[in-house]
């Protein structure tokens, strides 16, 4: 039974929490919006790096400087396409426009597909994306949430989860893999050398950023330095949205955090669910 609140609307078997979507904001982001040649989206399962990109992209399109992350909210320099605020959002914003979603691919904008727009995929280890997205369900009063982990384990696994399956979401993304306009970053990889993805990105995108530069978009998209920025940790979002009695948006911002939390038991059957779901591709997690 889910609490009063915790609302949700299903558009094409995908469920996602009906305080920020609506059937009309999913419709426009797939069938309606326009999409431009120099648009960026950033692409992401839900709790992979999707705050992390946005952060590092406005730094990008800044050239370092850090007056728009210190002075604009994040979910407003690089806003979802699919929520009810995207259409304003996106419609008569100057390019090149920074975009977020965390939509299926089969459900993806169509227009996409007709222009020479860039796609970043973020990826993260699915069982560190559970468990963040077990504290997060915890602190929205919107999300759906269950308070045993083995009960939100089942629930993670399960095509009730929002934005659908993490498995069906990565597979469905992969397909983009020799498209020279989509770009796969690993969450992992960028807590092991930000330096190194952000020069990887700004190639991706055709920027031209100096050594200065890109030690200020490192410097100001770390863990700590997004922590501490109220434009990018949702600490202005009210309680009754966001309880922080729960806990704070950057929580961790660790690898392996899964190991604190799985039961061996637990860490078995996704294994075995990951290993039938994922046969065919080629991705591993440190
Ligand atoms: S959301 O709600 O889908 O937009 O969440 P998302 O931003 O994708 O994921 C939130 C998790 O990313 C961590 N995070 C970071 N990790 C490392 N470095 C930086 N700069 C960073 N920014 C956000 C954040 O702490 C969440 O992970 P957990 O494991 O819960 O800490």
């Amino acid at each position: 039974m889910m609490e009063a609140g915790r609302q949700y609307i299903e558009f094409e078997h995908i469920r996602v929490p009906a305080a920020v979507h609506t059937m009309e904001s999913f419709n426009y982001a797939w069938k309606e919006f326009e999409t431009r040649d120099d648009d960026v989206f950033n692409v992401t399962y839900p709790k992979s790096g999707t705050t992390w990109l946005q952060e590092i992209l406005s730094l990008i399109y800044s050239n370092g400087d850090p007056t728009p992350v210190k002075t604009a909210f994040s979910w407003d320099r690089v806003p979802w396409i699919e929520q009810h605020g995207g259409r304003t959002q996106l419609e008569n914003r100057p390019s090149p426009r920074l975009i977020t979603t965390h939509l299926p691919f089969h459900l993806f904008t169509q227009s996409f597909f007709k222009t020479k727009a860039k796609v970043i995929y973020t990826i993260r280890n699915p069982k560190d994306v559970c468990v963040s997205l077990y504290y997060f369900s915890r602190m929205v009063q919107f999300m759906e949430y269950r308070d045993d982990f083995q009960d939100f384990v089942s629930l993670f696994l399960s095509k009730d989860i929002m934005f659908g399956r993490w498995f069906e979401h990565v597979k469905g993304w992969l397909t983009m893999k020799d498209n020279p306009n989509f770009l796969i970053l690993s969450y992992e990889d960028m807590l092991k050398d930000l330096r190194s993805n952000v020069i990887k990105i700004c190639k991706f995108l055709a920027r031209e950023l100096d050594d200065a530069a890109i030690d200020s978009v490192v410097e100001h998209s770390s863990f700590q330095a997004m922590k501490n920025n109220p434009m990018s940790n949702y600490s202005v979002v009210p309680n009754d949205i966001f309880d922080k009695k729960y806990g704070t948006f950057h929580r961790k911002g660790v690898a392996g955090d899964h190991k604190n939390h799985f039961t061996p038991a637990q860490e078995e059957e996704f294994e075995k669910i990951y290993k039938d779901c994922m046969k065919d591709v080629n991705i591993s997690f440190t």
